[in-house]
């Protein structure tokens, strides 16, 4: 995809090593080897069944594990070999498949490590694939999203940043930004030579076309942000009024303890949940009143501090009762919050009027629930969703979503040096601002695909990987 670079980095002539699958039980567990060595250390550690033998690339080879100090076999096992280039890293690749025991794993691991790999850091195999150039830094990062999505749409977005949809874009626009600035400096150092005109108005609808695309993308990252880390919501209210009913009814499971005794959760219960698309950390708390013993101090003080924390709140009260001092005070508490109000209960007789809740949250949806009978639970999903984004958002192949704060970071200075620069065009001002504000545009975009970022960020990005990615 693009040329391999220069940055300062470990020794890549290592062969690393790790067990790239999740420790625990399973039906089989991988072993992977990036580096020179890797099919050295292969053919001295795997008995072939058949012979006389030799590893084709990218070929499964069955046979045996063995312990090359006395030859005693370990496990039974798949071996393969890919030679580089054509490979995750770039690099020779091996992958041994044992059962997925623990033992069986870290004893594979360990003859690995006895021949001379050493083992691999965590994120270090895409990282090799991104300092070996076969992927962008953008692509990098998307890995990780995308082991790491929990919904349909979150996964959608991470893989069409993998497949390199966030790098093209960028790559378009660099081509025409160079291509401006080799003008622009053609200008600046022969001003006295007969070379081609600047054509001026082509430029600036071109820079204004960019900025206009720029600003579509830098819009999508509320919403991209949300798909990709999800959000934490808390349900908040005074004890009794049914949070964790609620709670309860949205996972459909019987997650938390319901009573009829008022103070009955204590400890937070955290549940991730997909509403459309979008991981939800719910999050029932202790009921908000004066609280009765030393337990059910902690519990409020928790819930305090879950609510204060949560992106959303469900500030929940019971229909069928009517509103105290206590609700005021909470109301207050919570006043400057993201919430949506949800009245429940509506299956008894009603003490509260929508119309009374609307006056007093006139700026928050309200939702009539009874989590008891589970009504008005999709009405409830469905304004959660719409509290969160200002418009229906399509996540699909094409469409460019930005869900990193790094990308929107670089898009934003991006922008700013574009527009800067076009307003330089229109003013008439000189072309060394102008291509100065160009230039400093490229460096954005660079940095972004990785072309000239520091170590540090690069330690950052990697540093979020588990080991064996
Ligand atoms: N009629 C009716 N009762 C409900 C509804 N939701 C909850 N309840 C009842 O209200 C009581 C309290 O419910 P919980 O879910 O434990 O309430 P809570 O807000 O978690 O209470 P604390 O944990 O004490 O703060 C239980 O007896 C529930 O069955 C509802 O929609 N309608
Ligand atoms: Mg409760």
């Amino acid at each position: 995809m693009k040329e391999s670079i220069e940055i300062n980095i470990p020794i890549r002539d290592e062969t690393i090593a790790a067990i790239s699958t999740p420790l625990g039980e399973s039906g089989i567990g991988i072993v992977r080897m990036s580096g020179p060595l890797s099919g050295v250390i292969a053919r001295k550690l795997f008995k072939p069944k058949k012979t006389p033998f030799s590893f084709v690339s990218h070929h499964f080879h069955y046979g045996e594990l063995i312990d090359p100090k006395n030859g005693n076999p370990i496990d039974e096992v798949l071996v393969v070999l890919m030679q580089a280039p054509k490979t995750y890293t770039r690099e020779d690749i091996v992958e041994i498949h044992c059962h997925g025991g623990h033992f069986i794993l870290q004893k594979a691991l360990e003859l690995v490590l006895g021949q001379g790999a050493r083992l691999a850091l965590p994120g270090e195999f895409t990282k090799r694939a991104f300092l070996n150039g076969r992927i962008d830094l953008t692509q990098a990062e998307s890995v990780i999203d995308l082991i790491k999505a929990k919904t349909r749409e979150s996964l959608e977005i991470a893989s069409q940043q993998l497949r390199g949809l966030l790098y093209r874009e960028m790559a378009s626009i660099r081509e025409r930004l160079v291509q401006h600035l080799a003008l622009l400096e053609a200008h600046i150092d022969f001003p006295e030579e007969e070379i081609e005109a600047i054509p001026l108005t082509e430029m600036k609808k071109d820079l204004l076309n960019r900025i206009q695309k720029l600003e579509e993308w830098i819009s999508t990252y509320e919403e991209g942000r949300v798909f990709r880390e999800g959000i934490s919501c808390a349900i908040t209210g005074k004890t009794n009024v049914g949070k964790s009913s609620l709670l309860n009814v949205l996972l459909k499971q019987e997650r938390a303890i319901v009573t009829p005794i008022p103070g009955t959760t204590r400890d937070v219960i955290e549940e991730v949940l997909n509403i459309h698309g979008i991981p939800v950390r719910l999050m029932d708390t202790a009921g908000l009143r004066k609280a009765k013993d030393s337990i059910e101090q902690e519990g409020v003080r928790r819930a305090k501090e879950r609510v204060a924390d949560a992106d959303l709140v469900l500030l929940m009260i019971d229909g069928s009762r009517g509103l105290d001092d206590d609700d005021e005070e909470i109301f207050r508490e919570i006043d400057s919050k993201k919430k949506v109000v949800v009245l429940n209960k509506r299956d008894l007789i009603p003490k509260i009027s929508l119309k009374t809740m609307k006056d007093r949250f006139p700026n928050d949806s309200i939702v009539q629930i009874s989590a008891l009978k589970s009504e008005g639970i999709g009405e409830l999903k469905q304004a959660i969703y719409s509290s969160l984004f200002h418009r229906d958002i399509r996540v699909s192949p094409e469409h460019l979503i930005v869900t990193n704060i790094r990308h929107k970071t670089a898009l934003s200075r991006v922008r700013k040096n574009l527009k800067d620069a076009l307003k330089g065009l229109e003013e008439g001002g000189s072309l060394e601002f102008i291509a100065f504000e160009i230039r400093s545009a490229l460096d954005s975009l660079g940095e972004m695909v990785g072309e000239t970022t520091t170590e540090e960020i690069l330690n950052h990005i990697f540093d979020q990987f588990c080991i064996g990615k």
